[in-house]
């Protein structure tokens, strides 16, 4: 079996929170016939520049044309040669062996008729628990619309979230005292995510002053990118465990090494997929360090791989994010991946355990234009234009 053909699809999908999100379908054909769907997912982050599609599908066609699929040691080791490390949040090199990792996964499922934590290796649990997203607040106005999807959210079997926070103390603080008065008991909070825009010492009296307000399980993101000094302050002082994206697996180790911080957030978007994804989890076990999946917010294809991610992880202390099905409003698959009591299900199907529809795909494709426009903010928080304070 030889790869005969890729073929990339770009897509466009709004989410219930008014964005709409771009995302490159991939498709991995052979030369036996058989087929492998995989996902670059969500372009919508800055830096504000897309790819150009046809130009990397051309490259891609040049590099694994004729490769043996089942070779996927190789086919990485190619890949990170082509598509190095970039070393921050939302590195396209990093979705781009996503994508091709994830397509060959399902191939070689599917010609097998093994889902892919089999080839994997088997699978230690078959859900995992994930959390809600709730959207950076920068104004008053925002709190009573987040908590009343979080209500709508609860009604669907989700009784845990994470909160994006720091562009406004008030604001969060706000959120938090309400959220505790009108769900205490019925919801919980994983994580307060600070996305990396607060210094150590202001995250530090930020979380201290939400203390009294509200309980969560981790707080991630809480110094800018890059200040490890900064982190290890964070973490040697705080009450609560730390996480941060992991970029890349040097990276994780350097975390880990010096000991700034408690948790890798492991997400296969950043890192490249599965088998990157599985080797920076033997880091964290290595080190009796914690795991948690992250998210950029897949489409279904990414989600079940996480999901399979999650089946044979080692180390997983904390739940994971991957709700994307459930916030964006159309996908490209006949049926999303399941969810049930705030858990993803693990799929049992062939492959990935999602099927494509071609024919919703062809009717999704689109350009894969930058939605955000100039809306530094809305890119930044995944916020609508028309959110109360970007009103003048
Ligand atoms: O919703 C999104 O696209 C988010 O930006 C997401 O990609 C990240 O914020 C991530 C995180 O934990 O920081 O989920
Ligand atoms: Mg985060
Ligand atoms: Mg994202």
């Amino acid at each position: 079996m030889k790869i005969d053909r890729i073929r990339l699809f770009p897509v466009a999908t709004p989410r219930q929170t008014g964005v709409a999100n771009q995302h490159v379908i991939v498709r991995v054909e052979t030369d036996s016939g058989d087929v492998g769907w995989g996902e670059m997912s969500d372009l919508s982050h800055l830096p504000m520049y897309q790819f150009d599609l046809p130009e990397l599908e051309r490259a891609l066609n040049a590099l694994l044309g004729g490769a043996d699929p089942r070779n996927l040691a190789k086919v990485e080791d190619d890949l990170l040669r082509f598509y190095p490390d970039e070393g921050h949040m939302y590195s396209r090199s990093g979705l781009v062996r996503q994508g091709i990792d994830l397509a060959l996964h399902d191939l070689l499922g599917r010609v097998d008729g093994v889902p892919v934590y089999r080839l994997l290796g088997g699978k230690l649990r078959d859900r995992v628990r994930v959390c809600y997203p709730v959207f950076r607040m920068r104004s008053i106005d925002e709190v009573a619309p987040n908590l009343d999807r979080i209500e709508a959210k609860l009604a669907e079997g989700f009784d845990l979230i994470r909160v994006y926070t720091g562009a406004n103390l008030e604001a969060d603080e706000e959120f938090l005292r309400r959220f505790t008065e009108r769900f205490q008991g019925r919801v919980e909070i994983k994580s307060l995510d600070f996305s990396n825009l607060l210094d150590w010492r202001r995250s530090w009296r930020a979380v201290e002053r939400f203390a009294d307000f509200a309980e969560w399980m981790l707080v991630e993101s809480v110094v800018p990118r890059g200040d490890f000094e900064g982190l290890r302050e964070f973490t040697r002082r705080s009450r609560w465990p730390v996480s941060e994206h992991v970029t890349h697996l040097q990276h994780g180790w350097q975390l880990i090494r010096y000991g700034h911080l408690d948790i890798l957030n492991v997400s296969p978007y950043l890192l490249g997929g599965l088998r990157a994804s599985i080797r920076l989890i033997a880091v964290a076990e290595a080190a009796r360090a914690s795991v948690l999946i992250g998210t950029t917010q897949e489409l279904s294809l990414g989600t079940a791989a996480a999901a399979h991610l999650a089946s044979v992880a080692r180390v997983l202390d904390y739940p994971a994010d991957n709700t994307g099905p459930r916030l964006y409003t159309e996908d490209v698959v006949r049926t999303p991946v399941q969810y049930e009591n705030s858990h993803l299900l693990v799929p049992e199907g062939p492959g990935l355990g999602v099927e494509v529809d071609e024919a919703k795909l062809e009717r999704m494709s689109a350009d894969s234009h930058w939605t955000f426009g100039v809306d530094l903010a809305g890119a930044l928080d995944r916020t609508a234009a028309d959110r109360p304070s970007a009103k003048k």
